[in-house]
C-alpha cells in the first residue's frame, strides 16, 4: 500500500468505528426492546440485531471507501480472504455486557494487509474513548500516545482474564490459582477488545484469555505492538479464522504469565 492507501484508510477506521459505536449508543439506550438470541446452544453466548445492523453498516461504508478490500467479521464471516486488504470486524465486542446494561463494549475494527495487521479502532462510546494505532505511527488513546507499563512482576499491577464455554476453562481456574500464588490480581470485564486496548495504554499489565477469534484482538493487537507490548503466536494454525488462546503483555511480566498458563498457550 501507498503511504496515501494507508492514510485513506487509517482515516476511515477511526471515522467509521465512531459512526458505528453512536449507532451502537442508540440501540444501548433502548436495549430492554432488543430480542437477544443464542448462538448454538451455548446460552452465555449472545447477540441481537443490534450486531447484525452494526456489522452491515460498517460493511458498507467500507466498501464504498475501498471497493476492492475484503471482510471477515464475527456476524457476516468472511467474504473475499484473496484480497489484498482484509477488514476484520467485530461490530459489538461484549455483547454480553450490552445486553445486560454493562459499560464494558466497543466497536472494533482491525486491518490486515498480506497477512499482517496494520491498522485499528476501537471505539468505546460510554467512556468517549477513541484507541486507534497504525503500525510505524503508534498508537493513541484519543489524542494521547499509548504505552505499556513497565511492571517486572505480577504483584505490581492487574492482570485482564477471561474465558469462554467453547474452549480452555478447564485450564483457567488452575491459571488464576497460580496467578494468585505469585501475589497477582485479575479483571475480566467482558471485551477482549478493551482489555487488549487497556494493556496497551498500560492499564492493565497483561491480558490472558483461553479462547479468543480474531475480530476480537486484531485492532488491539496493532495498537499492543505499537505501544511496545508482547503477544503469544496468536495466528498460528489459521488463527485468523478459528481463534487461539490469547496473552498480550508488558514485556516485564510476558514470561511470568506465560509460564503460569503453560503449555496450553502455543499449543493445542
Ligand atoms: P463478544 O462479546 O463479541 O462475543 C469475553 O471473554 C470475550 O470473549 C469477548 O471479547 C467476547 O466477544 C468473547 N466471547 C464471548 N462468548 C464467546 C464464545 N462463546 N466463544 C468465543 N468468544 C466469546
Ligand atoms: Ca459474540
Ligand atoms: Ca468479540
Ligand atoms: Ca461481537
Amino acid at each position: 500500500l501507498t503511504p496515501a492507501e494507508i492514510d485513506a484508510r487509517y482515516a476511515a477506521v477511526k471515522s467509521v468505528a465512531q459512526e458505528a459505536a453512536r449507532l451502537g449508543m442508540d440501540y444501548y439506550l433502548r436495549r430492554q426492546s432488543l430480542a437477544v438470541m443464542h448462538k448454538g446452544d451455548d446460552m452465555q453466548d449472545v447477540v441481537s440485531i443490534a450486531d447484525k445492523e452494526i456489522e452491515t453498516f460498517i460493511r458498507a461504508e467500507l466498501t464504498k471507501r475501498f471497493p476492492e478490500d475484503g471482510f471477515l467479521g464475527e456476524e457476516g464471516g468472511a467474504d473475499d480472504l484473496d484480497a489484498r486488504c482484509i477488514w476484520v470486524i467485530d461490530p459489538i465486542d461484549g455483547t454480553s455486557c450490552f445486553v445486560n446494561g454493562l459499560h464494558n463494549w466497543c466497536v472494533s475494527i482491525g486491518l490486515l494487509v498480506a497477512g499482517e495487521p496494520l491498522l485499528g479502532a476501537i471505539a468505546d462510546p460510554n467512556h468517549d474513548e477513541l484507541f486507534h494505532g497504525c503500525r510505524g505511527r503508534g498508537a493513541f488513546v484519543n489524542d494521547t500516545p499509548l504505552k505499556v507499563s513497565s511492571a517486572q512482576d505480577v504483584r505490581e499491577g492487574v492482570l485482564g482474564v477471561g474465558t469462554t464455554h467453547r474452549r480452555g476453562k478447564e485450564n483457567f481456574i488452575p491459571f488464576l490459582q497460580g496467578l494468585l500464588n505469585e501475589g497477582g490480581m485479575f479483571l475480566r470485564n467482558g471485551s477482549g477488545a478493551l482489555m487488549t486496548a487497556y494493556v496497551a495504554a498500560g492499564r492493565l499489565i497483561g491480558y490472558y484469555e483461553t479462547d479468543l477469534k480474531s475480530w476480537d484482538c486484531l485492532a488491539g493487537l496493532v495498537l499492543l505492538k505499537e505501544a511496545g507490548g508482547r503477544v503469544n503466536d496468536f495466528f498460528r494454525n489459521d488463527g485468523l479464522l478459528h481463534g487461539n488462546p490469547c496473552l498480550v503483555a508488558c514485556p516485564g511480566v510476558y514470561d511470568q504469565v506465560a509460564r503460569l498458563i503453560g503449555p496450553s498457550l502455543d499449543q493445542d
